[in-house]
């Protein structure tokens, strides 16, 4: 399953399907995912920044229960750890200043995820600023990149790369007001060579589309879903 995510390579473009157990019902999932399985998606992320362990355990089992699309933890602290998962990735806060973000709760959690046997990919996590102030940079408790300093999101990129990271992950948040722009995305896209995931403010086949055209190799979508689950039939038509 891993290597499928390394396999994101500078050529995929594939899509993610973000899924915050805080805001699904239980039947509400199982028609997702049905929606899901029927859709090009490959791979399903579970992950919030207010949510327990017990309830991402509990919201994985339903999931595995109607798919076999690969479950990746998208983890908005160190308690949102669950052996149920596929694989976690293992993120670094490198846009903030916070140190439990940058190393804090990786300490906390990796001896935990070594005993589950969770594979972990270590993941340099990059906000960017969308407007106004997301859940992300408010409860991390750091500053995004602004978004009209592509130079400081590439240098970060690079940074991340250099320091052995596997993915560069850059967002602009969950519900974020629009997303990153393709010119932010093709200078980080410059800069490195690692697979790079976008998210955030997704919620147009055009947003999807920039993304990937400008470099994105796995794009993250996750509010527009939850506000209108009929927009996985776009999904399916994207050409990647
Ligand atoms: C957030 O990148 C994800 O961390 C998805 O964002 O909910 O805005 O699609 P959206």
């Amino acid at each position: 399953m891993l290597e499928n995510l390394f396999e994101l390579s500078s050529k995929s473009k594939d899509i993610a399907i973000l899924i915050d157990p805080d805001k699904v019902t239980n039947t509400g999932l199982e028609s997702l995912i049905k929606g899901i399985n029927s859709a090009n998606v490959k791979f399903i992320f579970v992950g919030g920044s207010l949510v327990h362990g017990a309830e991402v355990d509990e919201i994985i089992k339903i999931i595995k229960k109607h798919t076999d699309t690969p479950v990746i933890l998208f983890p908005g602290s160190g308690l949102q750890v669950s052996a149920k998962a596929d694989a976690i990735l293992f993120l670094s806060l490198l846009s903030g200043r916070n140190p439990e973000f940058l190393i804090g709760h990786q300490v906390m959690s990796a001896p935990y995820i070594k005993k589950q046997g969770l594979e972990s990919i270590a993941t340099g996590y990059i906000l960017v600023d969308s407007g106004k102030e997301t859940t992300a940079s408010y409860i991390s408790n750091t500053k995004p990149v602004p978004a009209d300093k592509p130079q400081i999101g590439a240098a970060t990129a690079l940074a991340g790369e250099m320091l052995g990271f596997k993915l560069i992950y850059l967002d602009a948040g969950s519900g974020a007001t629009r997303p990153i722009s393709s010119e932010f995305i093709t200078a980080v896209r410059k800069e490195i060579e690692l697979p790079m995931i976008v998210g955030g403010g997704i919620r147009t086949k055009q947003n999807i589309e920039s993304a990937f055209a400008a470099g994105a190799n796995l794009v993250v979508i996750g509010t527009a879903i939850e506000d209108d689950p009929e927009f996985l039939n776009t999904i399916k038509h994207i050409n990647n």
